[in-house]
């Protein structure tokens, strides 16, 4: 029985076409109907709120991770137009819950329409993908509200009760029938929140999760925006220059940067368009690197810094210890590359480097001082990237001279095609010894390293290329470093990091992990970086084949399955308790092996977890490290 009989204008009938569209080809619309794309519906609400707040009308948003996994936003802003539209006979409210692209409320000239990583695909993909959804609005003297379920109308707007505030709440349980899962990870919400706080200078974000009994929750709000961001990015790190270098300004395409040098010897550049983290980069980064490098060049010659000798400074011996968030609000973005997370508008490249060289010469000028200190660093960068070159050419001549440029511990593959070969860094000789022995020696290669390796975060090229315990990867991975690195000259289509599940297990990865990401970031996000997952237990039992267990709570099921007399549980320490033909099957054989693939998501979150444990201050590291060795289950950076 209908709930209300509902004459299918024209309009009802271009709705439910394109809610049918949505829920037929749902990764289409929200990404994927994994966690990410269940957290890019939570993205997608929090985006409206942001366009409200960016329009001034929105000061604080709340979300609410609810039981049952139901979310809840609400923001405090003018709450959605409620006057029902002469032409479709619906309310603004229901057309922006229920058209396509519909939400384009800020489309033309009058403001910018934010949105999450899919580039605002609105509020109806949210309604459409949701079980339910529940819109409640107070604005002109009244409380609406409307009800929909998997984005169908079934409660009209209706006026539900008197107000004499203003905002919007969106209440909705994504559809368990499309999504693998519904359950949201409240740390990864945070981080997005946190994210979005710092791009919006003074709005007030709180997130609580209430699903449990012990509530988790945060507050945001950051009046220095990307300063803060800056600052936030940098708390671990060694600074030279007390504050951050700030520069906003509005105009055609509002810009807003902030950035740090630091102690460190990598280059660390978030860059956003409207709120949209471009991980590929494009115009607008263009545009910063280009001031940078043109402002610091003139100011040294300007000052005579730069001796003759001393060739012009590179972008990259300038950007080398930086950390800097660069936000620009483009109307129309043109979005490049691979995942859609370039900039292409080339008018932006302009617009960024000439207000960065005003403002940016300006402050040298003011701040000689710390002008000196940042140019300092950046000569003795030149200098040692100039000893890195000549290294560099002293291992190429030395590696032609010699007839095998392959590390003299790599037990090679016969296969020839990179895309079938695998090679195994393994920690230790003894594991090194059997992963040889154990191995299929047609595509799987094994490289022992020993011991702690270099820190990469505190070592400079020059100092990378001549350790002995780096330079067997980089002969082996072939592809070179840094600069350097060719993607297209790997060895192995697989570089499979195998260390115990101890503490040093967990710390050589994240050494190797931080190397890779330092200096072959392209083997990271080319997805060639994989971290083999021994078994944590052996179960046995009379009459019955050995179990390997990878998690604690694989181990319990089984236990219960088996019953618990007469099972003896072997706890593996170490890869070297395991022999070949164990490790063979445990971690090693294609048909049963778990890998994990490590992903270059939050290059911000790896940063941090690096630099906690690369930075100079021991505390957060020793502390990290003790936390989080269980933590390599689901690394997933
Ligand atoms: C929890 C989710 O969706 N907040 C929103 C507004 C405010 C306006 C608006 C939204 C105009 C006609 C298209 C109000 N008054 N939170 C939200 N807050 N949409 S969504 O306008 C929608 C457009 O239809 C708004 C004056 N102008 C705009």
């Amino acid at each position: 029985m209908e709930k209300y009989n509902h004459d299918y204008g024209a309009e009802q009938i271009q709705v439910l076409e394109g809610l049918e569209a949505v829920r037929k080809r749902p990764g289409m619309y929200i990404g994927s109907t994994s966690l990410r794309g269940l957290h890019h519906m939570v993205y997608e609400i929090v985006d409206n709120c942001v366009d409200e707040a960016l329009a001034g009308y929105c000061s604080e948003i709340n979300i609410e991770i609810q039981p049952g996994n139901i979310i809840s936003v609400e923001d405090n802003g003018r709450g959605i137009p409620v006057d029902i539209h002469p032409k479709t006979k619906i309310s603004a409210a229901e057309t922006v819950y229920t058209k396509l692209h519909a939400g384009g409320k800020f489309g033309g000239d009058s403001g910018y329409k934010v949105s999450g990583g899919l580039h605002g695909v609105g509020a109806s993909v949210v309604n459409a993908l949701s079980t339910w959804t529940e819109v409640t609005i107070q604005r002109d003297g009244g409380i609406f509200q409307m009800k929909f379920e998997k984005g169908k109308t079934v409660e009209p707007l209706t006026r539900i009760g008197d107000s004499d505030k203003t905002g919007t709440k969106v209440r909705f349980l994504a559809d368990d029938t499309i999504f693998e899962t519904l359950d949201y990870e409240y740390e990864t919400l945070e981080t997005r929140m946190r994210e979005i706080a710092f791009l919006t200078k003074g709005l007030k974000i709180n997130i609580k999760d209430i699903r449990e009994e012990t509530e988790k929750k945060a507050e945001f709000c950051f009046e220095g925006g990307l300063k803060s961001f800056v600052e936030f990015l940098n708390k671990n790190k060694e600074k030279i220059h007390e504050n951050p270098i700030y520069i906003e300004k509005d105009g055609e395409v509002p810009v807003e940067i902030a950035f740090q040098y630091t102690t460190s010897y990598s280059e660390n550049i978030y860059t956003f368009v409207n709120n949209i983290n471009t991980i590929e980069g494009g115009t607008h980064l263009e545009g910063f690197k280009r001031a940078l490098t043109k402002t610091f060049n003139d100011y040294a010659k300007s000052h005579n810094l730069l001796k003759e000798k001393d060739a012009n400074l590179q972008g990259e011996d300038i950007r080398e210890g930086i950390t800097a968030v660069v936000s620009v609000k483009v109307k129309e973005p043109q979005f490049e590359g691979q995942t859609k997370t370039k900039l292409g508008n080339s008018n932006v490249t302009g617009i960024v480097s000439g207000m960065v060289n005003d403002a940016l010469s300006a402050f040298l000028e003011e701040n000689p001082n710390i002008a000196k200190t940042i140019l300092e660093k950046c000569i003795s960068a030149s200098r040692a990237r100039e000893a890195a070159r000549k290294a560099r050419e002293l291992v190429r001549r030395k590696s032609a001279l010699e007839t095998s440029t392959l590390p003299g511990k790599l037990a090679d593959c016969t296969e020839k095609d990179a895309s079938k070969c695998e090679v195994y860094i393994v920690e230790g000789d003894s594991a090194g010894g059997s992963a040889k022995q154990g191995r299929d020696r047609k595509f799987q290669a094994i490289l022992p390293l020993w011991g702690k390796m270099l820190n990469v975060e505190k070592s400079r090229a020059d100092k990378i290329y001549n350790n002995d315990k780096l330079q067997p990867v980089i002969l082996a991975v072939g592809a070179g470093i840094g600069a350097d690195f060719d993607i297209s000259k790997i060895r192995y289509g697989k570089v499979i990091i195998m260390a115990d599940a101890d503490v040093d297990g967990a710390h050589i990865r994240t050494l190797l992990l931080t190397f890779f990401f330092r200096y072959m970031r392209p083997l990271i996000e080319n997805g060639n970086v994989y971290l083999a997952q021994p078994p944590l237990y052996k179960l046995s039992k009379k009459g019955m084949k050995d179990i390997y267990c990878y998690t604690d709570e694989e181990m319990a099921k089984h236990l219960n399955e088996m019953g618990r007399d007469g099972v003896s549980i072997q706890r593996y320490k170490g890869l070297g308790e395991m022999n070949p033909e164990q490790l063979w099957d445990t971690t090693m054989n294609p048909e049963n092996r778990i890998l994990i693939k490590v992903k270059l998501e939050d290059a911000i979150k790896a940063d941090e977890i690096f630099t906690i444990l690369m930075g100079d201050d021991i505390t957060p590291r020793r502390q990290f490290i003790e936390e989080n060795a269980k933590y390599v289950k689901n690394l997933d950076i």
